[in-house]
This record gives C-alpha cells, sequence and structure tokens, in this order.
C-alpha cells in the first residue's frame, strides 16, 4: 500500500480552514486594539495641546493666550515664533509679553507634536484643537476635539479710586484721573484707557496685566499716581481698589 509522506487533502484543508478562522477571529480584535490606542494617543496630545493655548489659569500659567493676548491662528505658532514679537519684559510693572515657545515639547520634530496618531496635522480654531479622526475627514463625528467647546480667554477688571478732598472726605473715583491697562495684544505691549469713572475694562484677554492710575488733570498731569498688577482670569472679575 502506497503511503503520503505528507499529509493528505484532507488533512490540509482542515488546516487552512483553521488557520484562517483563527486570523479571521484575531484580526479585527487587533485593529481594534490598534485604533483604540491611536484614538487615546489623540485625545492625550489634543490635551497637551489645549494646555500648550490656555496654560491653567487656577495654576496661574496662562499659556500662549497669557503671552500673546489672542488664541493661536495656526499651532505652527505654538512651535515657531514666525512674526510675533519676542518675549520681553514690558516697560509696565515688567510684566513678561510676547512669544515665549515653544509650548508643547517638540519631541523629535515639531511636525510630530502637530500630527495626530493617524499621521495628520491637527488643527485650532478659536482656541480648539481638533484632529479629524480616524476616518480623516475633519468636522465629522469620529473627530477627536479639546474643549468640546470653544474656551473662554477674556475676563474682565473693575477698579475704584478713591482719595480724599481738603476736608477729609473721601471721594469716589475723583475726576481728573485715568486708569490704563498694558497687555498683550498680538504679542505687543498695548494699553487700554479708561479716562474716567466707570474705571471697568470688559473682555480683557487672561494673563498678568498693569494697571496704572495716572492723573490728567493740573500741574501733576501725567503724573502714575498708583499702580499694580492685575491678574486676568477666564470670565473672572478682577476687582481692585487704589486709595491715594
Ligand atoms: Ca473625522
Amino acid at each position: 500500500m502506497r503511503r503520503h509522506a505528507g499529509f493528505t487533502l484532507i488533512e490540509l484543508i482542515v488546516v487552512v480552514a483553521v488557520i484562517t478562522g483563527l486570523v479571521a477571529a484575531v484580526t479585527p480584535a487587533l485593529v481594534q486594539q490598534i485604533l483604540d490606542r491611536r484614538i487615546q494617543a489623540t485625545q492625550d496630545e489634543v490635551r497637551v495641546l489645549h494646555d500648550a493655548i490656555v496654560g491653567n489659569p487656577s495654576e496661574m500659567r496662562f499659556g500662549f493666550v497669557g503671552d500673546i493676548g489672542r488664541t493661536p491662528n495656526s499651532l505652527q505658532e505654538l512651535v515657531q515664533r514666525g512674526g510675533l514679537p519676542g518675549y520681553s519684559n514690558s516697560t509696565t510693572r515688567g510684566i513678561g509679553i510676547g512669544w515665549r515657545g515653544p509650548y508643547v515639547n517638540a519631541g523629535t520634530s515639531t511636525a510630530d507634536a502637530l500630527t495626530d496618531s493617524f499621521g495628520r496635522s491637527y488643527t485650532t480654531s478659536a482656541g480648539q484643537v481638533r484632529s479629524a479622526g480616524p476616518d480623516g475627514i475633519p468636522n465629522n463625528s469620529d473627530d477627536i476635539v479639546y474643549p468640546p467647546s470653544a474656551p473662554a480667554i477674556t475676563g474682565s477688571v473693575f477698579v475704584t479710586l478713591k482719595t480724599k478732598d481738603v476736608n477729609g472726605v473721601t471721594i469716589v473715583d475723583p475726576p481728573l484721573y485715568e486708569v490704563r491697562l498694558t497687555y498683550a495684544r498680538d504679542g505687543a505691549e498695548e494699553t487700554l484707557v479708561a479716562a474716567g469713572s466707570p474705571f471697568n475694562f470688559t473682555n480683557v484677554p487672561m494673563g498678568v496685566h498693569a494697571l496704572q492710575v495716572v492723573s490728567t488733570g493740573g500741574t501733576t498731569a501725567g503724573t502714575v499716581i498708583a499702580e499694580d498688577t492685575v491678574v486676568v482670569r477666564p470670565r473672572g472679575s478682577a476687582v481692585l481698589e487704589f486709595t491715594f
């Protein structure tokens, strides 16, 4: 009787079927695992980019917005200064103004830091960071976006002035004084002036800014009467009182 040296056809078919079945069972799980890992990595990265943009105001970190006074037009601005003014100390109370990046650890390359786990560039709008997600198509349901809505980046500053008249009577918000707020606008030093009561500033970009009370009348016109540093937090109201 003639014997086969190897497998019979039936045996081969069975073996191939078993292997095919195993591959079919394992592959989707493996693919899903890789996908899950990429989604998780991208979710982590959009948070890192968000932190670079707005910092953590409760920890006195204001990120790119705190130095520049606006959200980045492109994420490239987080790693390259481009045309923005470099960081320096303002002439007013030495507050820091200008680009002091990179705001994200660029790792091996800046392109890598700004690329999601699917190999595509993140985009940004109004402080939100977006990955087009696994399908690579922006603005649909599988996108990975953080934060869920555009972050608040501005707050308000309310200043009260108090002085005494010749009779020792306190005058609130006396005339002939103005309050100046110095902050970063597009990375450059900018001063807002409240020329009279109420000395309020709204929609001020978050960050550490300078306030000055300046005389506008008589022989002391132009003299800085008082000054201080003010911290503006998103949606916050900083209330300051100057007595002189
Ligand atoms: Ca998508």
